[in-house]
C-alpha cells in the first residue's frame, strides 16, 4: 500500500490512537506545513495502513514501504528523511504467536539462522501489547562494543498487536478480528547488515556508495 507523504494529522496521529497531547507525538516530531492547519509530513508509513483498513474488509495482509520525515538534528545516526517498511495482518484469531513466527522468520532470513533475538516489552499508542525486537550485536556477538552501546544487543524493529481502539476507528470489530503490526527503518537495518557508519551516505548521491 502507498499513501501521500504530505498527510493530515488525523491519518498520521489521531487514527493511530495518539491522544492529542501525548508525549509519543514528541518522539515522532515532524514538519508541519504553513499552507493549512494540521497538514504535515508523515512521520511513519502507518497512514497507508489506516487508509487501507478503511477501504478493505478483513482478512488483510498489507506491507507499506516509503519515505517518512522527522524533525531531528541531523547526525551520523539520524536524518530528517528516511525509509520505513511497515506491515500488518488482520484476520480472525491472529495472535502474538503469529507475530513472533513471522518476525522471527524475518530476522532469520535477514541476519542468519544462528543470530539470537529477543523480544523486549515496549510502548506504542497503536499497539497493545507492544514489543521491540533486538538481535545480538553483529559486530561483537554480544560481548559489548561501541555499536551496541556496550549492552550486546541491537534494536531492529518495533511491533505489537494492533490496539482495539485502532480497529474501532477504522470500523473493524475488535471482538471478531485481531491483528499484529510491525515497523522498521530501512537505512538502520542496512547500516547494521553492511556495517555502514553514517546514515547521511544514503542521501549524498555518491555513485560509488
Ligand atoms: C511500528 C511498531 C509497531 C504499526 C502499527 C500499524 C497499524 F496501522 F496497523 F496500526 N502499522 N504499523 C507499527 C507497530 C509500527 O513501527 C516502529
Amino acid at each position: 500500500a502507498d499513501s501521500p507523504e504530505v498527510e493530515t494529522e488525523y491519518y498520521n496521529f489521531d487514527a493511530l490512537n495518539f491522544p492529542p497531547d501525548h508525549p509519543a507525538k514528541d518522539m515522532q516530531d515532524t514538519f508541519y506545513t504553513l499552507n493549512a492547519p494540521n497538514l504535515l509530513l508523515r512521520s511513519q508509513t502507518s497512514n497507508s495502513q489506516i487508509r487501507k483498513m478503511e477501504k478493505t474488509a478483513p482478512p488483510m495482509r498489507v506491507i507499506s514501504p516509503g519515505r517518512v520525515y522527522r524533525a531531528e538534528a541531523v547526525s551520523s545516526r539520524k536524518n530528517n528523511l528516511f525509509h520505513q517498511v511497515e506491515g500488518f495482518m488482520i484476520d480472525k484469531d491472529v495472535t502474538f504467536g503469529d507475530l513472533k513466527g513471522v518476525l522471527n522468520k524475518f530476522t532469520e532470513v535477514f541476519f542468519g539462522q544462528s543470530r539470537p533475538t529477543r523480544f523486549r516489552t515496549s510502548f506504542f499508542p497503536f499497539t497493545e501489547p507492544s514489543v521491540e525486537i533486538d538481535v545480538q550485536c553483529i559486530i561483537c556477538s554480544g560481548k559489548g562494543c561501541r555499536t551496541c552501546s556496550y549492552n550486546g544487543w541491537l534494536e531492529i524493529l518495533g511491533a505489537g498487536m494492533i490496539d482495539p481502539n485502532v480497529l474501532k476507528i477504522v470500523n473493524i470489530n475488535p471482538e471478531k478480528y485481531s491483528g499484529f503490526a510491525f515497523g522498521m527503518g530501512v537505512e538502520r537495518l542496512a547500516m547494521l547488515k553492511f556495517a555502514i557508519n553514517d546514515i547521511r551516505l544514503f542521501f549524498n548521491n555518491d555513485v560509488r556508495f
